[in-house]
C-alpha cells in the first residue's frame, strides 16, 4: 500500500472518536519474559480473556510472533478471532499500531507514528524497539489501507483520545517530555496533531496518573464518553500521590472549551487500590538490563479509565478490588446502551498497561 507525502486533514481524513462503529479490534499477543511473569504465561491466559470477551462484539484479530504463533492460535480458538503473524517486541498496540483515520467516503487510512519504546534511550522501558515500530505498516498492509508515516515524530496512541468533534485531550507530562519530541516546541506539536488527526482545539492537562510508565498517558487518566463529557480518574485523599494530578486537570477541564465551544461535564471515576506487584510477581519477571525493573513496593498505576468503547460493549478492567462494582455501575450509567464486560485487569497493570493499551480499533469504512 502506498505510502502518501501529504496529511489526513489535507487529504479529507480524521480520526474518529473511539464510539464510532468499528470494522475490528487489533492485538499483539505478550510473550516478553522481562516484562510479563513466568514467561508471560499468565498474561497470556488473561489476553485470551480480552480477546473472548471483545469478540462478543466484534472481530478480533491478534498479532503474534512466529515463535507464539502455534501456541497463540491455540489458545485463541474461539469465533470472530483472526490470528496473523507479525514481528513484535511487546503487546501494546495502541502504541505501536496505526491511528486510523477515515474519510467521508468510506475510505480508511492509518497514521504510522515514529516509536521509541516511550522515551528511547532517556527512559524509554526497552530497546530495541524497531520491530515495534513496524507494527502500523504491516497492519496497514494487511488491511490495505494507505498509510501517513511520521517520520521523526514520536508519538503513541494511548497518549491521545479524541472526541471525533475536533477536540483532542493529551498530557503536558507526555507530549511535551523531552524524551520524545525535543526538536518540537507545544505549537508545532499540536501543528502535527491538528494536521493528522483533523483536530481543532488540544486540551492539555499537565499530568497522567502517577507512577504511569509511559510518562503519563491520558488514556489511564482521562476520556471521552461522548461529545462535552469527560471520566476523569478521581481520589478525593489529599494524601494519596495522584490527589494535586486529579485537581490539576480538574481546573484544566473546567476552564477549558471544546471545539463546538461547550464546556466540559466532567465525570469522576474512582482510582482503585493503592495496588502493589507482590514479591513474587515480580520476582517472576526476568532481569534484563536496560528494562523496566519490577518492585513491589512501587504503585501501580491501576484505572478503570483504560477501557476500550467496541461495538455495543465497553470492556473495562476489574482489579478484585471493593471499588469494582462502583465502576461497573457508573460505566452503565455513562454508556446505557452499551453492554459493560470487566474481565480481569491485574496481569494486564502488571506489565504497566490496561485494556486500552492493549488494543487499536479499527473504524468501519
Ligand atoms: O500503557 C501503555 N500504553 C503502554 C505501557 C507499556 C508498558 C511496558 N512495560
Amino acid at each position: 500500500m502506498a505510502t502518501l507525502t501529504t496529511t489526513p486533514r489535507a487529504d479529507g481524513f480524521h480520526m474518529p472518536a473511539e464510539w464510532a462503529p468499528h470494522s475490528q479490534t487489533w492485538m499483539v499477543w505478550p510473550e516478553r519474559p522481562d516484562n510479563w511473569r513466568l514467561g508471560g504465561k499468565p498474561v497470556q491466559a488473561a489476553h485470551v480473556a480480552l480477546a473472548k470477551a471483545i469478540a462478543r462484539f466484534e472481530p478480533v484479530t491478534v498479532a503474534v510472533s512466529a515463535a507464539q504463533f502455534s501456541n497463540a492460535r491455540a489458545r485463541l480458538d474461539a469465533p470472530n478471532i483472526r490470528v496473523v503473524e507479525i514481528s513484535n517486541d511487546d503487546a501494546w498496540v495502541r502504541d505501536t499500531g496505526p491511528t486510523f483515520v477515515i474519510d467521508g467516503n468510506g475510505q480508511v487510512r492509518g497514521v504510522d507514528w515514529a516509536f521509541n519504546a516511550w522515551g528511547g534511550f532517556e527512559g524509554g522501558l526497552y530497546s530495541p524497539w524497531q520491530r515495534d515500530d513496524e507494527v502500523a505498516q504491516k497492519i496497514l498492509e494487511l488491511e490495505h489501507c494507505d498509510r501517513y508515516r511520521t517520520e521523526g515524530f514520536v508519538l503513541e496512541g494511548g497518549s491521545i483520545h479524541v472526541d471525533g468533534e475536533g477536540t483532542l485531550v493529551t498530557t503536558e507530562e507526555c507530549l511535551l517530555n523531552h524524551n520524545r519530541n525535543p526538536h518540537l516546541n507545544r505549537e508545532q506539536i499540536e501543528a502535527v496533531l491538528r494536521e493528522h488527526l483533523a483536530v481543532s482545539t488540544i486540551v492539555w492537562l499537565p499530568e497522567g496518573l502517577y507512577n504511569d510508565e509511559t510518562n503519563g498517558h491520558v488514556d489511564n487518566f482521562c476520556c471521552f464518553v461522548r461529545p462535552g463529557e469527560v471520566l476523569l480518574a478521581w481520589t478525593d485523599d489529599p494524601k494519596s500521590p495522584n490527589y494535586e494530578r486529579c485537581q490539576a486537570a480538574l481546573k484544566v477541564l473546567e476552564s477549558s472549551r471544546d471545539a463546538k465551544g461547550r464546556p466540559f461535564i466532567v465525570h469522576k471515576m474512582p482510582i482503585p487500590g493503592p495496588l502493589y506487584a507482590t514479591q513474587e510477581e515480580c520476582d517472576g519477571v526476568d532481569l534484563v538490563a536496560g528494562t523496566q525493573e519490577r518492585n513491589p513496593s512501587a504503585r501501580l498505576a491501576g484505572s478503570y479509565v483504560n477501557f476500550l468503547i467496541v461495538n455495543g460493549g465497553i470492556i473495562a478492567p476489574s482489579f478484585d478490588d471493593p471499588l469494582d462494582s462502583e465502576a461497573k455501575a457508573l460505566l452503565e450509567q455513562l454508556f446505557p446502551q452499551h453492554q459493560v464486560v470487566m474481565v480481569p485487569g491485574r496481569e494486564l497493570l502488571l506489565g504497566g498497561g490496561n485494556i486500552h493499551c492493549l488494543t487499536q480499533q479499527q473504524p468501519a469504512a
